[in-house]
């Protein structure tokens, strides 16, 4: 194939070739592309028949797997303009008034995102998503936003889905041309864990924007409005919503604490609006705003900036929808919520439950109560594919206002506690946590710098490391590398600045950045990037491509490598992705519309050839089909 594409290709038949025109042109190695998918998929499902998927080894296995029973009530020819529309019509600033115009509350759905990153590992799947997606678009048009993408959603998908982000969001959009879509931007970290160039934050922006994204929600871990401002300002030049967000830490009404008090939050509130944002977002990663003070800070917030307020909050503490209908009453524009089966724990309050709350009363959200219960119990079908990535917690928990873990860090944490075989010193861990973060400074705990307070506490626990050692100058203590990344100021300024003494201790001397970290960083060079990238891939590199590469190099590269071999396994249903097919299974997979393949198992050669292959064999169509897969068993 190869050679024909040489022989064939234009410049090569007239002569215009150098020595180096193989290395010039990427197009010749096309073929490795075009070979035929099925045979790719089918050797995916092979190995994943013989072998397993590696992704849930060790893990618990679902029972009742069944397909999902699909919502009946909501009609799917009929669709009405929604929110989307609105934006298009009104434009962003235009749409801000309107968002503030509203009597009733406005509801984003996060199951897409932060409930399945907080409950299942962030593993939920495009396959899963995009069944349920036409249900949104016909059945919820009154949702202000569907939360779907950035967070941890964007390396997941790539790292261990082996599904490419930009294509997740895309087809999400087709599905769903009237609701806006929503994303999760960390400012100068983007969709990643540490500062990166500015211009790889635009351009990151800029490649969103164009694939489908309407409300950019940017934050930073540290809440420092300068690291925000580039995010702000790559959104501000598209033509969709910029949510600026001020990340909720502490307890305003603790005279203790008092670096995080009203007036603090009224002032970043402040600059926020004078730096352009359509909407103040208002993001309790952990869920640690009390009721009552949530009624405090929102009418305040209200007096403070003229912009429509989007609340963010996770049910850990389990009295979360207390403090949504605080927050609601004392006016807040929107709020987030979850799917009722995709809901509490360390995910959001219930959707439905707050949305029935205001039934016949100013604030009703407007949604179809039949259309939420609906696509509740689908999402309830399909969270049981993915019981191998759920969490043992089975009740909410006080413990959060001391430790302040955001929900989408304390399962992780958990797991993490329980991989290093500590699990039952998790209360140790937490009073750690809290104790690191009043060593650090009393910081803002949100990714990255929830990593770097979580990092520091497992290692005082596993190393019996205590405060005093920590603070001690003499004391020699291996730091984790993400606590001296903090201390040189790679993800940022906290708020007060670093602990001199301990900064000093962690650096050894070494300087720290007192700038914007994306001010001293070269910038990314795309073209010469995408070059890289196609010799590496021997095919053709989209912009879009590009961004995952700059934020995950070595995790883009796998992805791809993956790709080439097993062509798109976004498309396989779920329990056949995790785990194989059965005797006589038969599936229908849609390579593409009007392109449907059905896949019918049929059984594996008993014990593997000279080189430890097994025959899998499959029906393709009717047609007998076979793949050698080497036994890894
Ligand atoms: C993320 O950054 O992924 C978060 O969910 C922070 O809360
Ligand atoms: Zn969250």
């Amino acid at each position: 194939a190869f050679l024909e594409n040489l022989i064939n290709h234009p410049k090569f038949r007239a002569g215009e070739y150098t020595t180096r025109f193989i290395d010039e042109t990427p197009e010749l190695f096309k073929f490795v592309r075009r070979r035929d998918r099925a045979t790719r998929l089918l050797r995916f499902i092979g190995e994943v028949t013989v072998n397993g998927n590696p992704e849930v080894e060790g893990r618990v296995v679902p029972t009742n797997q069944h397909a999902p029973v699909m919502p009946k009530s909501i009609d799917l020819d009929e669709i009405r303009p929604g929110t989307k529309q609105k934006l298009d019509q009104l434009g962003p600033e235009g749409f801000s008034r309107w968002m503030k115009d509203q009597e009733r509350v406005l509801m984003t759905d996060t199951t897409m995102r932060d409930a399945h990153q907080s409950l299942l590992a962030t593993r939920m799947r495009t396959f899963d998503m995009l069944k349920i997606a036409p249900y949104y678009a016909h059945g919820l048009p009154e949702l202000f936003s569907l939360e779907c993408w950035g967070g941890a959603t964007f390396d997941v998908a790539m790292r261990f889905l082996k599904e490419d982000p930009w294509d997740r969001l895309v087809k999400l959009r087709e599905r769903v041309p009237n609701i806006l879509t929503q994303m999760l931007l960390r400012a100068s970290n983007a969709v990643g864990y540490t500062n990166y160039p500015d211009n790889a934050v635009e351009y990151f922006v800029k490649q969103a924007a164009e694939h489908g994204m309407d409300v950019f929600r940017v934050f930073d871990s540290l809440n420092w409005v300068d690291n925000m401002k580039v995010a702000m300002d790559a959104v501000l030049k598209t033509d969709k919503l910029c949510e600026a967000t001020i990340c909720y830490t502490g307890d305003i009404f603790d005279k203790k604490r008092p670096k995080y008090n009203l007036d603090y939050y009224v002032k970043m509130a402040r600059e926020l609006e004078a730096s352009g944002a359509h909407i103040l977002g208002l993001k309790d990663m952990a869920g640690v705003l009390r009721p009552a003070a949530a009624t405090t800070l929102i009418k305040a917030l209200k007096d403070t900036v003229n912009l429509p307020i989007h609340f963010h909050t996770h049910d850990t503490s389990g009295i979360s929808a207390a403090t949504v209908i605080a927050a609601i009453d004392a006016g807040v524009d929107a709020v987030d919520a979850a799917m009722d089966s995709m809901s509490g724990l360390t995910s959001q309050p219930n959707l439905g439950s707050i949305a029935n709350n205001y039934i016949g009363q100013p604030r009703d959200p407007g949604l179809s109560t039949e259309a939420l219960k609906e696509v509740s119990t689908y999402w309830e079908q399909i969270r049981r594919y993915y019981a191998g990535f759920e969490s043992d917690i089975r009740s909410g928990t006080s413990d959060v206002y001391v430790h302040e873990m955001p929900g989408g860090q304390y399962t992780n944490l958990r797991q993490q506690a329980r991989s290093l075989g500590i699990e039952e010193r998790w209360p140790e861990v937490s009073k750690a946590y809290a104790a690191v973060n009043q060593m650090f400074g009393d910081v803002v705990k949100v990714t990255p710098s929830s990593k770097v307070v979580g990092d520091m506490a497992l290692t005082m626990v596993t190393s019996g490391i205590t405060e005093q050692d920590v603070m001690d100058p003499k004391k020699d203590i291996a730091f984790p590398d993400s606590v001296i990344s903090f201390f040189r100021g790679e993800i940022g300024q906290p708020v007060g600045g670093f602990p001199p003494a301990l900064q000093r201790k962690v650096l050894k001397g070494g300087e720290a950045l007192s700038d914007r970290p994306g001010k001293s960083m070269a910038p990314i060079d795309f073209e010469a990037t995408r070059s890289e990238m196609e010799k590496k891939t021997h095919r053709n590199i989209s912009d879009a491509e590009v961004a995952s590469y700059v934020m995950y190099p070595k995790v883009f590269l796998d992805y791809a490598e993956h790709r080439s071999h097993h062509a798109d396994v976004s498309i396989l249903p779920t329990p056949i992705f995790f785990y194989g097919m059965s005797q006589n299974d038969e599936i229908s997979v849609d390579l593409e519309k009007g392109k449907t393949l059905v896949i019918r198992y049929l059984a594996t050669s008993e014990g593997g050839d000279e080189e430890g292959h097994r025959t899998v064999f499959f029906e393709l169509n009717g047609q007998p089909r076979t793949v050698k897969v080497a036994d890894k068993t």
